[in-house]
């Protein structure tokens, strides 16, 4: 690397993820309002990401990466945002469950439980970590459930069992929204005896699926920034049960070992 500016090492390329995801999105504006024209957003998969993240990893190579937080990826490989100091990214935020209208009258026991489900980004972390380690994310809900039940115990307080009823959740497969979906659809199966279908869709499908019925419910909606697109076309077709982890970060992240701190260096 030597003298070569922090666009020539990574070959001006910010290794994006999902183009539905509201953080590519975000990007994109990032790119506009910090000038950085040469600059290209490679679009793929969570993923295909933290693939990416991993190899450069392991060769002390630069990379940038569009990243989120909570995420496992924190915890394996020292790294850290770029500030922001145009604040695109926005501040603090946190992931809401919205359900289709009608919910609440058909399943009000899954309304309840859905309307409870809260937990912390640590909860979150240590599913998203056993999932990485290898574990299926049933079995890395069932651990953390297993160790939780505390928590599921308020979720399902006095609600009645439902056998035999079908519901079903709509989900991105964003590491974090892959953790939060298990666990909830595993409480609603060994807790209130629902049948619960998961539907792996992309960002767009997943706000439309709950506006049009086609899906019950998501736990995996950004807000109030990240997914406020979505929010904003889709807000009179569902309804937001409020906020089920607090403490959200979007971001351009590097490793540590990067010389760079702000998006403003990456014109440099
Ligand atoms: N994410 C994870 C999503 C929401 C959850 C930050 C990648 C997004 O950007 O839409």
């Amino acid at each position: 690397s030597g003298s070569a500016s922090v666009g020539e090492q990574v070959n001006y390329q910010i290794i994006g993820i999902d183009p539905g995801a509201g953080l590519m999105q975000a990007t994109s504006k990032a790119l506009e309002e910090y000038g950085l024209t040469d600059w290209k957003l490679v679009e793929g998969s969570g993923a295909a990401m933290t693939a990416a993240l991993d190899k450069a990893y392991k060769d002390q190579k630069p990379i940038i990466v569009t990243g989120w937080t909570p995420h496992w990826k924190f915890a394996k490989y020292d790294l850290k945002y770029l500030e922001d100091p145009k604040n695109v990214y926005g501040g603090d935020e946190q992931i809401h469950t919205i359900v289709r209208k009608g919910l609440k009258e058909e399943h009000p026991a899954a309304y309840a439980m859905l309307d409870r489900f809260e937990w912390t980004p640590d909860d979150m972390a240590k599913v998203m970590v056993e999932v990485q380690e290898g574990k299926k994310p049933e079995e890395a809900a069932a651990a953390w459930l297993g160790d939780n039940a505390d928590k599921a115990d308020e979720w399902v307080k006095d609600l009645p069992k439902q056998e035999g009823k079908t519901l079903k959740l709509a989900y991105v497969a964003w590491d974090s929204e892959i953790a939060s979906t298990y666990v909830v659809k595993q409480v609603l199966e060994t807790r209130l005896g629902y049948k619960v279908d998961l539907l792996q869709v992309e960002a767009g499908p997943m706000w439309a699926g709950v506006a049009e019925g086609d899906a019950d419910g998501i736990v995996a909606a950004w807000l109030p920034t990240t997914h406020k697109d979505y929010f904003d076309k889709f807000k009179d077709k569902i309804e937001d049960l409020g906020p089920n982890l607090n403490g959200t970060k979007i971001g351009l992240v590097v490793p540590k070992y990067m010389e760079i701190n702000s998006i403003e260096d990456l014109k440099k």
